[in-house]
């Protein structure tokens, strides 16, 4: 009896292990390429804004701001564009590192924007939600200094003061208002010496390695500033002060040059406990300094405050499981390969798979000690040559829980559910895979929502 037990002890713990192993899990956004992630914590829930690399770009090509959330830490749902440069009147280019945060209920999105008439400047829009819409109250930028006004952070002390620091290659904050969208005295600017943000030789620009894109975090009052640092390749170094206006001391690196990307740009908070490390790099297939992803870490600190330095790794452990029994989106995605997101006006994001064996895993799913009998998901197509969806767990050649032929509905207008009965017993927690079969060389089919019934 007791050899059992161990035996079944031991199985358990090694499926468990399986599952759990770590996998491929960064960089988080494959279906388009990300940069410069903002987080902010919001009713439990983390979301990630980011900027958007367009494919193929060879500069800075970027028209719009993207959101992402997640539950668990693994699995990442697309809420797509959820603003444009152009929807500020007086911007005339460059979607570039935005971050937002909440106030009483009001979501404030600080941007950079190349202007009209001025050259950079920092505009703010406000939401009722997370996901927008957003809308420029001021119609007119909210703060520009005259020299290399991007990157903006916002910060709201214990106190309720709040503070917005940006800026390349100096950095400047405001005391804003209590309305979020006014500051008040002048534009401060940071002292750059070597004692705050280290020191570079032979730039004669940059006398700190302190380059762009500040991120200001608290911990047991002590504030952080995390910033990318120069020379390029950018690493990305931090200082602390005990004064949300410094003076900073610099701490060190945090995150070493790596490969793939010139720039980087930290994002840092806390979720559920521990504290999570933002950051971009190339790492996507066909990624590199203009087609940039976003990827997450855990950030340790030591007793003093101290922070060791990290590396880019596979990704961060899941936190909690996913419920396979209510509408999952599509665009809710730990991993995926041949996958790109869409949206349109009438479903919202929705992903289309472009090549034979693209897959979606979606991980740390539960079926419960029951297990599901249906399956039902919202799909659509183009083409007479067969495409099939393939519905495994644990791998792309993992168990077949069912596949089904995709209907040629003429569009990613034009939706059909399809089903699948008698399932296979399936209990616990799994990966799971969809994967799409087909011989067309694009657009092989289109992917909404999908979920299980008990
Ligand atoms: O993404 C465009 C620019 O590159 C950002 O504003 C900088 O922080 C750097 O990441």
């Amino acid at each position: 009896m007791k050899m059992k037990m161990k035996k079944t002890f031991l199985l358990t713990f090694a499926a468990l292990a399986a599952v759990n192993a770590v996998v491929a899990q960064n960089p988080i956004i494959q279906t388009q390429y990300t940069a410069d992630p903002a987080p902010m914590v919001y009713n439990d829930r983390l979301y990630v804004y980011t900027t958007h690399d367009e494919d193929g770009s060879t500069w800075f090509t970027m028209d719009e701001w993207r959101l992402y959330s997640t539950n668990d830490m693994v699995n990442w749902t697309d809420h797509g564009a959820i603003m444009k440069y152009t929807d500020f009147e007086w911007g005339r280019s460059d979607a570039w590192a935005a971050q937002c945060i909440e106030r009483d209920g009001k979501f404030y999105l600080y941007v950079p924007l190349i202007s009209k008439t001025q050259g950079g400047a920092i505009g703010v829009a406000v939401g009722d939600s997370p996901y927008g819409p957003f809308y420029d109250p001021l119609g007119k930028p909210l703060a520009r200094s005259g020299n290399g006004d991007i990157d903006p952070t916002v910060f709201i002390d214990d106190d309720g003061q709040a503070y917005l620091y940006w800026g390349n290659p100096n950095l400047y904050y405001v005391k804003l208002n209590e309305d979020m969208i006014s500051y008040e005295g002048e534009i401060v600017s940071v002292p750059m010496t070597t004692e705050s943000f280290g020191k570079r030789d032979g730039d004669e620009r940059r006398a700190t390695l302190y380059e762009e894109g500040p991120w200001i975090y608290k911990r047991n009052q002590l504030y952080y500033l995390f910033w990318p640092g120069g020379p390029l390749p950018e690493h990305i170094g931090y200082s602390t002060s005990t004064s949300p206006t410094g003076p900073w001391k610099y701490g060190g690196v945090v995150m070493p040059t790596e490969e793939g990307a010139f720039t980087n740009h930290p994002g840092v908070i806390d979720f559920r406990g521990k504290t999570y490390f933002f950051y971009h790099n190339g790492a996507l297939p066909g990624g590199g300094g203009f087609n940039r992803s976003v990827a997450v870490e855990e950030l340790m600190f030591n007793a003093d405050g101290s922070i060791p330095p990290i590396k880019m790794t596979e990704g961060v452990p899941a936190i909690a499981t996913l419920n396979p029994y209510v509408l999952n989106q599509a665009e809710t995605i730990a991993f995926s390969e041949g996958f790109k997101s869409a949206q349109d006006d009438k479903v919202g994001v929705f992903v289309t798979a472009n090549h034979d064996g693209s897959y979606i895993r979606v991980r740390d799913v539960d079926f419960r000690d029951k297990g599901p009998s249906k399956f039902t998901a919202r799909v659509a197509g183009t083409h007479n040559d067969p495409v099939t969806m393939e519905v495994r767990l644990d791998g792309v050649d993992g168990q077949l829980l069912g596949s089904f032929r995709i209907p040629r509905t003429g569009g990613s207008d034009r939706w059909q559910m399809r089903t699948l009965e008698n399932l296979p017993k399936v209990t616990g927690v799994h990966d799971l895979y969809f994967v799409v079969k087909g011989s067309p060389a694009s657009h092989l089919m289109y992917f909404d929502y999908w979920m299980f019934s008990e």
